[in-house]
């Protein structure tokens, strides 16, 4: 199996996460967006948008992080991150990867660009005007997932499922990025749980060959 992407993105370190919590085997085929990478002849083949993450499984292909979260989780149902015959079950982990597209991946992209991608790309200043609507969104989000997890140890009931994995994998860049965190201890409760699983420590390691050279 292998992934291409770029280890410093957060939807690349979710996909990365999920294979090596799995304990499955792939190459890591680096896609380095600082340099334009997306743009090639042979990513343009396999991933219309030129965006990655992008599984490739002998001749499948697939695109869009989340849904590959659930290709791998299906590789290993046993490891419980993807309820496969419980149909409502499965659905309150997938709602919850419809909701990180749809909301919470957006609002913590504007933070991400302003105050990460922006001095990587020399972009300038972060924008008042884009972080104070980052905020916004953010606290309303945030405000939906503390109460989630002020219930539960995890997103979608007291087991790790890939609802964990899709929400938590943009943690990673958090304190870079400047989340307005201070007014959710349930989400931080949440982020120490993850961050001390065995696989976000390796995932980490794999992003550091990258970090150096950017
Ligand atoms: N919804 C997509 C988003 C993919 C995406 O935007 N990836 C970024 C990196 S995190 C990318 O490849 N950007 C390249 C570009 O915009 O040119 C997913 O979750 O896979």
């Amino acid at each position: 199996m292998k992934i291409y992407g770029f280890p410093l993105s957060p939807r690349t370190f979710k996909i990365l996460l999920a294979a090596n919590h799995l304990g499955l085997d792939y190459t890591l085929e680096i896609v380095d967006l600082t340099k334009g990478e997306q743009h090639a002849p042979k990513i343009a083949a396999i991933s219309p948008h030129h965006r990655v993450p992008i599984l490739e499984d002998g001749d499948y292909v697939l695109w869009e992080s989340n849904a590959i979260l659930q290709y791998l989780a299906a590789k290993k149902p046993e490891a419980g991150l993807l309820p496969q015959h419980d149909i409502k079950a499965g659905l309150d982990v997938v709602r919850w990867q419809f909701w990180d597209s749809a909301h919470w991946d957006p609002a913590c992209a504007i933070f991400i660009f302003e105050y990460v991608v922006k001095p990587l790309i020399g972009a300038g200043e972060p924008a008042e005007a884009e972080i104070t609507r980052g905020t916004a969104l953010f606290n309303r989000c945030a405000g939906v997932l503390e109460q989630e997890l002020g219930k539960h140890r995890f997103v979608a009931g007291d087991q790790l499922t890939i609802a964990d994995l899709t929400l938590g994998s943009t943690m990673v860049i958090a304190e870079p990025a400047h989340y307005p965190l201070d007014a959710y201890p349930a989400i931080r409760r949440w982020h120490g749980e993850l961050a001390a699983l065995p696989a976000w420590q390796q995932t980490l390691a794999t992003q550091q060959p990258a970090a150096s050279a950017a």
